[in-house]
Order: structure tokens, then C-alpha cells, then sequence
């Protein structure tokens, strides 16, 4: 059985050899390279353009010369347009578009073009953004305020607390630092048909939208995602450059490739979190939960971007692990003057986590209750699956309680309470847990799997991994319903035209969807296999095995194999599904860390951190250990030093990786990563999503664990929040020194 089995990557040796083609490694004969005029102002009125003069076979384009709209998702906005048109509204901003022979001839063309703004008055900040006068994004609309969900006032909502407690928080904006950037290349072909290659995570919305935006019919474009350097929810937004690589294509007859600058991916591909929340929760004495109420204003940025699904998810899972029976929330999308904000690992759930999370420590301290206890005490019991939160969400199956369990003992819990009560010398201790419930897999996806007549199997799947391993586990899938060996298997994803539709990688969605049909379409093939041997072989349907590549009488000797099957069927057999999904899955761990802080330097350093993260049943171990490392890493930099910086008029001050930092091993610690093994009901898999667990337990734990320590110095809950960077840490235990 290859499903749960420790199988390596099948993609990395080529990967590591350095043997992958990605965007930028195809470059057919006369590919064009486009480079964008960028805003330099938060905000502005273009006076002046001047496209003369840019170099020998420079041509330079405005959105007089390209007008290419789309929807905002929000429908009373104006919509999108590639190129400014007439005003910018954030730093970054494409104003003209460039294209030359090669790249550096745009790049220095683009930066000889001249353009005059009239500046006007912007707004950075949501608060600033949402004050009566504030300056408009887009003054036709009246308001910043675009986005606004939530429930009625509750009369009542905190009857029966002895104690409310209220904090707000700001879950900074982090950007998404994959290490290949954005890229595109539009190819025209002899048969009219534009060929798009993109480093994205869905082929088919990306086909789609485009088609849109440029008036193309869908039946002529083909996308193809080869190779994707990461993503992390930003490759899955639609970019003003990807229209532009288009449309240019078409108008020159000619290659045209745009592949962004490190500074380009800081400033606009897509940020995410950009949230500041107000929980307020009301409870017992001893600690029962008796109300919450839930704000959150998320910066939308200067146009609609996935912000608007996160800010949904993230309503949807404010609830988080708990049994809260009344539930105020609003929750308001507000736009600024700066870069569009998108989807990051988590999009939306790791915000409701980290506020929800962060909001109990504080309660913990306000009754005197030990944080894991107070958890203790609230969470869902594993009886009550189904179970329906307070916001609607139907959570499908858990056992919060043995995970917390689990992580306070691997974690020596109590051996770290009583090291902080006797501790003596400069170094501040912390423990922070985090208990955590997410969100997955909703919707549907497509699935094919085939035995061509050399024997080897074929698969292709709706889905777009860029770094998840989907070749690997889906083979895994497939190898065992049809028993050949894994190395039998190819899977095919990222191309329009060989895969027929899909919904792409996002969301943690792919193991339950993208899995599950690859696994309901292996599981019929195996079915007509045996069908087929039973009556070539004059046997009992119920007694073919399919081992070995072969389809064989049990007990016998007797068999076919499915190479001599495929080719009696004319070279191929083949059986495909559409997997859609009855509810969602809620994949829930906790996350438990011990920091230490140095008093004098203010530094934080992480001393253990151990992971308790339950997705199902997991295919394969090594991938899913693999995503949990990989979301804490990122969670972990989220709490204590990563974070995108503007200054008060919109510039951006973190856009190169001197001054944006992303984690390094010197960050980390080895991580103490276990799991349990909880299936949904929801896909005959019985897995959930891991793709963005780590992201989510992982930043209230540190979070925690860093106020923890820093409360017991008798620095004041208010007096500092993330990202926990050693000036701000010294900062606040100066105060209290002082
Ligand atoms: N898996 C498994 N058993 C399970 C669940 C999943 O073995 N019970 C395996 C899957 O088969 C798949 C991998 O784990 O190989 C992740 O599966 P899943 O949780 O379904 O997530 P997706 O494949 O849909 O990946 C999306 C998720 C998201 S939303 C972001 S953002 C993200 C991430 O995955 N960005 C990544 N992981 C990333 N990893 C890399 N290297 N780069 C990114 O940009």
C-alpha cells in the first residue's frame, strides 16, 4: 500500500538538480520582453507622459493606447484597468507599459520614461481610511468602506460573564516572498491560438480571466504552468501585467515575456493578512465562555483582490476550536492607497485564529486561569460531530482535546511553568499554545487516470502544484487502486489544453478534491479492468487481482497484463470524474512553543516548538510534515520579525530582502511535528487539507509565548504587538525598568 506510506518526492531530484523549466527558461526566437512605468506616489493625478525617444524598436504603450478592463469582485466598484488611467492609487502602480528586444533595454527604456503626477492626499492606514473626510480611493463610491459583513447586534451577548475582556490586534501585512517571482510569456501560434505560460496556481481561472479581460474567446487561448517557484496564495491573483503580456502578443505577432524584479514581487504581488481586530470576550469566573464579539477591518488595498474571500474565511472560523453560544461580528474590507492585498497561506483563517488565540491568553491572565486549562474547558467535544458554530460553519469531525494534550506533554508544559517560577537570571522565559481549527476543500475537481498500451498509467488532474508534491501523492493514489508500481504513474497538471477543466491549488483544497477524483477515477478503471480480464480470462469478476501491473486470476497464474489490455482497447483505457464535495473539512491541531528573551538585547529566540496537526488520513507523511515545517516557518517569521512596511505617504520601505526579512534555519528549531489521525466524513479519502495548518497554529503560539514572558516581566498587554522584533521587545522591558 503506497497511500500513508513514506514515500520521497518523485519531483525534487529534478528540482535540485536545478533540471526544472519555469517561466523564465522558455524564450522562443523573438520574445519581446515587457517592463512596466510604475507609480512612484501613493496617490495622483498623471499630467504628464512622454514616450518619445525610448531607444531603437522601443514601443511604449498608456491605457489610451491598451484599454483593458475587468470586474472588481465587488460589484459596485469601477472596473480594473491595466494601465492607470488618468490616476494612481498606489505605489507600483503599471502606468505605461514598455516592450524592447530584451529585458534590460526595457527595464532602462521604462525607467527613461517621463511622467508628471499632481499629487493628491492618500490614505495608508484602515483607521485613517474609514475617518469622516478621510481622502477616496475612489470618490464615486463616497466611501473607503467597500466590504461589510457580519450579524445583528445580540441583546444580551455577554449575560451571565463576570468578566469581559476586550484587546485589539493588528495582523500585519506580510508579503508572500516566493522564491521565483511572477512571471509570463504569451506565445501567438500558427494556428491562432495564444499560448500563455505563467507561473500561477490555477491554469483554467487564469485562462478564463484572461479570456475576459481581453476580449479573446476561451477557445483560443492555452495556458500552461510549468515549473512554479512557490506561490503561497499570491500566484493565485490576476495581475494588470498578465493582460498587458497578452494583448501585446497579439498586437506584435510576436513572443512577449514579462518576469518581475525582486523589488517588483515586494511592491505588488499580492500581500496578505492586513487585519486589525477587536475580540471581545465575556466568560465565568471559572472560565466558561459565554460571548464573543468579533471585528475585524482587513485592508483591502487599492482595488479588490482575494481580500475579500479571506476577509469571508476568516468570518467564517471565528469560533475557532470553542463552543461559543453567541457570536457578534462585523467584518468590513476597507481600501487604502496601497498595493492590492490578496491571499497568503491561510487567506483569512489564520487571521480569525490568531486573534480568537490571542484574545484566550489574555482572558487566561484577566481570571487568573492557566491558558491551556481555560482552553480546556471551552473546547468542542469530540461527541459533537457534526457540530455547528455559532457563524453557521458545520465542522465535520475533531478531537481538539487530545491534540492540546498531546502538545502540553510533548512540550513539557509544566516542567516550563515551574522553570518560571524559579528562574533567576537575565533570560525571560515564555510558553505559549495555540489551538487552532481551519477550513478546506470546498468545491469540486476534476480527475482522469489512464493505461496507455505500454503499460504505464497516466494521470491528469484539475489541480496546480507549485511545491505541494501532487505527482508524487496522487500517483500514490493511483498505483495503489491499480497496483503497478509508483514509477508506472506520470501525472499531468498545468495545461489547458491536455486537462480539461479545474479549479487549480489553493485553499488547502487539493488532497480532498483533486485526490479524491484521482482516486474515484483509478478506483473505475480498476473496476472496467477487472471487468475486462474476468470475461478475457473466462473468470469470476470477484476474483481478479490487479498486482503488478497485470490483471491475474487469485490463487492462479493466470492473467493479462494492462499494457495487452490498453492495447486491445485501441492504445488507451481510460476513466475520468468530477469529485464534488458534500461540506468542507476542518483540519485542527495545536501548536505549542517555549521562547526565550534576552533582557538586554530584547531578542526572542524560539527554544522548542512542537506541532500537533491532525489533516486525516494523510497520504503521505513526508509531504505533510514537509507543508507543516514550511507554514511555521512562515508563521513564526509572521510573529517576530517579518512584516511589509509603507511610510506615512504610501512609499514602500521594505522592497528589497535587505530590509523585508524572511526566515532563515537560524530562526528555527529543529520542530517537534506528530500528528493524529481524525478522517472527515466528507470525501471517501477521509483526508483534509495540510497545506496551510502550519501557517495557522503557528504565529498565536508565538505570540503567546512571547506575551507570556514579557506579562510576567510586568510589561503591559497594550504596550506592544507583532511582529515582536528585539527594538520593540527592549522597548517595552525599558519601560517597565523604568
Ligand atoms: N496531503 C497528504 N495527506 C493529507 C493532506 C494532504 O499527503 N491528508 C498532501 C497532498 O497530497 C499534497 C500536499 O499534502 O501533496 C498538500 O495538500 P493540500 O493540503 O490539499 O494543499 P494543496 O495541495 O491544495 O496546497 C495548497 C496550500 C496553500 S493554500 C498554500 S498558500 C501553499 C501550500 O499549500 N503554498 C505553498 N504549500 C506550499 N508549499 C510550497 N512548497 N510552496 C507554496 O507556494
Amino acid at each position: 500500500m503506497l497511500f500513508g506510506a513514506r514515500v520521497a518526492r518523485v519531483e525534487d531530484s529534478q528540482l535540485v538538480t536545478g533540471r526544472g523549466t519555469f517561466v523564465d527558461d522558455i524564450e522562443p526566437a523573438g520574445t519581446l520582453h515587457l517592463a512596466l512605468v510604475r507609480s512612484p506616489v501613493a496617490h495622483g493625478e498623471i499630467t504628464g507622459i512622454d514616450l518619445d525617444d525610448l531607444g531603437p524598436g522601443v514601443q511604449a504603450f498608456t491605457d489610451a493606447d491598451l484599454p483593458i478592463r475587468w470586474k472588481q469582485v465587488i460589484g459596485d466598484l469601477p472596473e480594473r484597468t491595466a494601465l492607470a488611467n488618468g490616476v494612481v492609487r498606489y505605489v507600483g502602480e503599471p502606468v505605461a507599459a514598455v516592450i524592447a528586444e530584451d529585458r534590460h533595454q526595457a527595464w532602462d527604456a521604462a525607467a527613461d520614461v517621463w511622467v508628471e503626477y499632481a499629487d493628491r492626499p492618500s490614505v495608508i492606514e484602515t483607521s485613517a481610511a474609514l475617518a469622516a473626510g478621510a481622502p477616496l480611493v475612489y470618490p464615486e463610491l463616497g466611501s473607503n468602506l467597500v466590504y461589510r459583513s457580519g450579524s445583528d447586534p445580540i441583546d444580551g451577548l455577554f449575560d451571565g460573564a463576570d468578566v469581559v475582556m476586550e484587546r485589539t490586534f493588528s495582523n500585519h501585512r506580510i508579503a508572500p516572498g516566493m522564491l521565483e517571482t511572477r512571471g509570463i510569456l504569451a506565445v501567438p501560434d500558427e494556428a491562432g491560438t495564444l499560448v500563455v505560460y505563467c507561473s500561477h496556481q490555477s491554469p483554467h481561472g487564469l485562462r478564463d480571466q484572461l479570456a475576459a479581460a481581453c476580449g479573446i474567446a476561451v477557445d483560443d487561448l492555452r495556458v500552461v504552468v510549468p515549473e512554479v517557484g512557490g506561490g503561497f496564495g499570491s500566484k493565485a491573483s490576476f495581475y494588470p501585467e498578465y493582460p498587458l503580456a497578452a494583448l501585446l502578443a497579439l498586437r506584435t505577432g510576436r513572443p512577449v515575456k514579462f518576469v518581475e524584479t525582486r523589488t517588483e514581487n515586494l511592491a505588488v504581488a499580492a500581500h496578505g493578512r492586513g487585519q486589525t481586530t477587536t475580540v471581545t470576550l465575556g466568560a465565568t469566573a471559572d472560565g466558561e465562555i459565554v460571548g464573543l464579539r468579533f471585528r475585524t477591518v482587513g485592508d483591502m488595498g487599492a482595488a479588490v483582490d482575494n481580500q475579500r474571500w479571506c476577509l469571508h474565511l476568516t468570518e467564517q472560523m471565528v469560533s475557532g476550536c470553542y463552543v461559543i453560544p453567541r457570536i457578534e461580528r462585523e467584518i468590513l474590507g476597507v481600501l487604502t492607497h496601497t498595493a492590492p492585498v490578496g491571499a497568503f497561506r491561510g487567506a483569512g483563517r489564520p487571521e480569525a485564529a490568531f486573534a480568537l488565540e490571542h484574545a484566550v491568553d489574555h482572558l487566561a491572565r484577566r481570571l487568573e486561569i492557566d491558558p491551556v486549562e481555560l482552553r480546556r474547558r471551552n473546547l468542542i467535544d469530540p461527541d459533537s460531530f457534526p457540530y455547528e458554530t455559532g457563524v453557521g460553519s458545520i465542522y465535520d469531525s475533531g478531537s481538539y482535546r487530545v491534540a492540546l494534550d498531546l502538545a502540553c506533554e510533548r512540550l513539557g508544559y509544566e516542567a516550563v511553568r515551574a522553570e518560571q517560577r524559579i528562574r533567576g537570571d537575565g533570560v525571560l522565559v515564555g510558553v505559549g499554545v495555540a489551538s487552532y481549527v481551519e477550513l478546506a476543500g470546498g468545491g469540486q475537481e476534476y480527475g482522469e487516470v489512464g493505461v496507455l498500451a505500454d503499460g504505464t498509467v497516466t494521470v491528469k488532474t484539475g489541480t496546480s502544484p507549485h511545491g505541494q508534491g501532487h505527482r508524487t501523492t496522487w500517483a500514490q493514489i493511483a498505483a495503489d487502486e491499480l497496483g503497478v508500481p509508483l514509477d508506472a504513474v506520470t501525472v499531468i497538471h498545468g495545461d489547458t489544453a491536455v486537462v480539461p477543466r479545474g479549479g487549480g491549488t489553493s485553499g488547502s483544497r487539493s488532497a480532498a478534491l483533486g485526490g479524491t477524483a484521482v482516486g474515484l477515477a483509478a478506483a473505475a478503471l480498476a473496476d472496467r479492468i477487472r471487468e475486462l480480464a474476468a470475461e478475457r480470462l473466462e473468470a469470476d469478476r470477484a476474483d481478479i487481482r490487479l498486482v503488478g501491473g497485470s490483471a491475474v486470476v487469485a490463487g492462479t497464474d493466470v492473467g493479462v497484463t494492462l499494457a495487452e489490455m490498453a492495447e486491445s482497447a485501441g492504445g488507451i483505457l481510460t476513466e475520468s470524474t468530477d469529485f464534488v464535495t458534500p461540506g468542507l473539512n476542518y483540519p485542527f491541531g495545536t501548536h505549542g512553543c517555549v521562547v526565550e528573551i534576552d533582557r538586554t538585547t530584547g531578542e526572542v529566540a524560539i527554544r522548542s516548538y512542537v506541532a500537533v496537526d491532525d489533516c486525516g488520513r494523510v497520504i503521505n507523511p513526508v509531504i505533510t510534515e514537509g507543508q507543516i515545517h514550511g507554514g511555521i516557518c512562515q508563521g513564526v517569521a509572521h510573529a517576530l520579525f517579518e512584516g511589509v512596511r509603507h511610510d506615512a505617504s504610501g512609499n514602500l520601505v521594505t522592497a528589497n530582502w535587505s530590509t523585508y526579512r524572511i526566515p532563515a534555519l537560524t530562526d528555527l528549531v529543529p520542530i517537534d511535528a506528530v500528528r493524529t489521525e481524525t478522517p472527515t466524513p466528507n470525501n471517501p479519502l477521509g483526508v483534509k487539507g495540510v497545506g496551510e495548518a502550519g501557517a495557522t497554529g503557528s504565529t498565536p503560539a508565538v505570540a503567546n509565548a512571547v506575551m507570556d514572558a514579557l506579562t510576567r516581566a510586568g510589561v503591559d498587554e497594550d504596550a506592544i504587538g507583532m511582529p515582536y522584533t528585539p527594538d520593540k521587545v527592549w522597548a517595552a522591558l525599558q519601560e517597565v525598568r523604568e
